[in-house]
């Protein structure tokens, strides 16, 4: 665990409710390493949930949830847009209040990457639904190279969604960037050959500390989809 910080000025803590391998709870992760702030973690078990998680996210009941000052803060993305405004020392997320058109579309493209991780569910739970057979659902696979290509096409030639600077846009896409290969083996496509430029920002990502720090490898997010698909066919 890391230790407790002491935020400027308010002298409070961090505290994150987060599960290691939720790509939500990595998005916040990322950032406070990004940021060099320190904090607790404290793992939750979703089956049986705590009674700290439920009164701090009383409507959803989900992970991440960043305790500051024992106050919560609920949603991945609100938690990053949270860490830049209460923490206004630390290197920013999104682009300067001064340019609120930039701001505005940096928010856009990281709702947008949730795209990538529902559109993904569809390849590899309907696998699990077949009873061990797997069956790709073609429009499942065109909808994940669709989302793929527009967010291609977003990144254009830049290393980074917001130009040189790993930011915003990028935390809240790089944890799903590690699913790739999960998507790739339940939809039977390749991401380096449908959307090379990408691929290779994901790349990119996989090899910042912060992102190799707090977000499983590839292989390692496979097995344990593998591990949930098992369980969802013992439930059937
Ligand atoms: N929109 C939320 C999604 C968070 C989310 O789906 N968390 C999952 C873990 S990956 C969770 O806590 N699930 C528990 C539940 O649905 O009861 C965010 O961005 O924080």
């Amino acid at each position: 665990m890391a230790g407790v910080v002491k935020s400027a000025g308010t002298g409070s803590e961090l505290v994150l409710l987060d599960v290691f391998g939720s790509p939500f709870a990595q998005r916040v992760r990322v950032a406070l390493a990004e940021k060099g702030l320190a904090y607790e973690r404290a793992e939750q078990d979703l089956a049986a949930k705590s009674d700290l998680l439920r009164r701090s996210n009383p409507v959803h009941g989900k992970v991440p949830v960043l305790l500051h000052a024992g106050r919560p803060v609920c949603e991945s993305l609100a938690i990053l847009q949270y860490l830049d405004e209460a923490f206004p020392g630390t290197p920013p997320l999104l682009p300067p209040a001064s340019d609120a058109y930039a701001r505005a579309r940096a928010r856009f493209w990281a709702e947008y990457a949730d795209s990538v991780h529902l559109c993904g569910k569809r390849l590899w739970l309907k696998a699990a639904r077949d009873d061990g057979e797997e069956v790709v659902e073609p429009e499942a696979r065109a909808e994940m190279v669709a989302v793929l290509r527009v967010l291609e096409a977003e990144l254009g030639e830049k290393e980074f969604f917001g130009g040189e600077a790993f930011g915003y846009v990028d935390v809240a896409a790089a944890p799903f960037a590690a699913w790739f290969l999960t998507y790739e083996r339940h939809g039977g496509l390749s991401v380096a050959e449908e959307c090379p430029g990408l691929a290779a920002w994901a790349a990119r990502c996989a090899r910042r500390e912060s992102v190799a720090a707090n977000v499983y490898p590839p292989e390692v997010v496979y097995e344990l989809v593998q591990e949930y698909r098992q369980w969802v066919l013992a439930r059937k």
